[in-house]
């Protein structure tokens, strides 16, 4: 989808005080540390390496923005939005002050930001719905921020373990109601891009 290949770096923040004055609607991705947000990102943009992957946890430390914006073949701007890569939780070999600061930005970032219309919670297939997940689902709970659980590393389990996670996400986000949704991804193997564009430009949309 072009409104996401056209993603561009715009700024990285560290501090609550540095955030962009809010603007356009925005969609955060978060999980934890390692899940694959950063992997996800790249390739829903189509775009090797726009958020830093990397083998190492923890390693995006800051808010990173990416600005979508789509235009018709007149030039005219038809949609726009703005893609936002957390820092993961849950990296327990993190030194405890490094932590508090994550969840006070995160955190922070969450429960401030009025131009924050959905959350994608990146959670690895094989260990969906863990208690930062679910700490994370808790703090927005009883909001109109969407949530919608991506599946990621789906790769790495077979079709009935697939079947399974699913059904395990799709059953938590009906607990929550319409707002939440569930799918299945693989950034390695591109497995899923389609079905998250879909959702994401609908919640730019409304
Ligand atoms: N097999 C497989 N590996 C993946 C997939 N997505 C990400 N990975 C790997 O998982 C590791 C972490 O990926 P990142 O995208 O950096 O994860 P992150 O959530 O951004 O991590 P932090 O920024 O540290 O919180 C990397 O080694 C990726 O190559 C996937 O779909 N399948
Ligand atoms: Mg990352």
């Amino acid at each position: 989808m072009q409104l996401f290949r056209s993603a561009r770096f715009v700024m990285s923040v560290a501090a609550l005080s540095d955030l962009p004055p809010p603007a356009l609607p925005e969609i955060a991705f978060a999980g934890r540390s390692n899940a694959g947000k950063s992997s996800a990102i790249n390739v829903l943009t189509d775009q090797k390496r726009l958020a830093f992957a990397s083998k190492t946890p923890g390693r995006t430390q800051l808010l990173n923005f990416f600005e979508l914006s789509e235009r018709d073949h007149e030039k005219q701007i038809v949609a726009r939005g703005t893609l936002v890569d957390l820092p993961g939780y849950g990296y327990a070999q993190a030194p405890q002050a490094q932590r508090s600061q994550w969840d006070e930005l995160v955190g922070g970032y969450v429960a401030q930001r009025q131009t924050l219309v959905g959350i994608v919670i990146v959670m690895d297939a094989r260990r969906p719905l863990l208690p930062g997940d679910e700490a994370l689902i808790a703090f927005v709970d009883g909001g109109e921020t969407s949530l919608h659980f991506l599946l990621t590393k789906s790769d790495q389990l077979n079709n009935a373990e697939r079947k399974k996670a699913l059904e395990a996400a799709q059953q938590r986000a009906a607990q929550i109601g319409p707002r939440a949704t569930a799918q299945l991804f693989s950034a390695l193997k591109r497995q899923g891009t389609e079905e998250l564009a879909y959702i994401l430009a609908g919640w730019l949309r409304s």
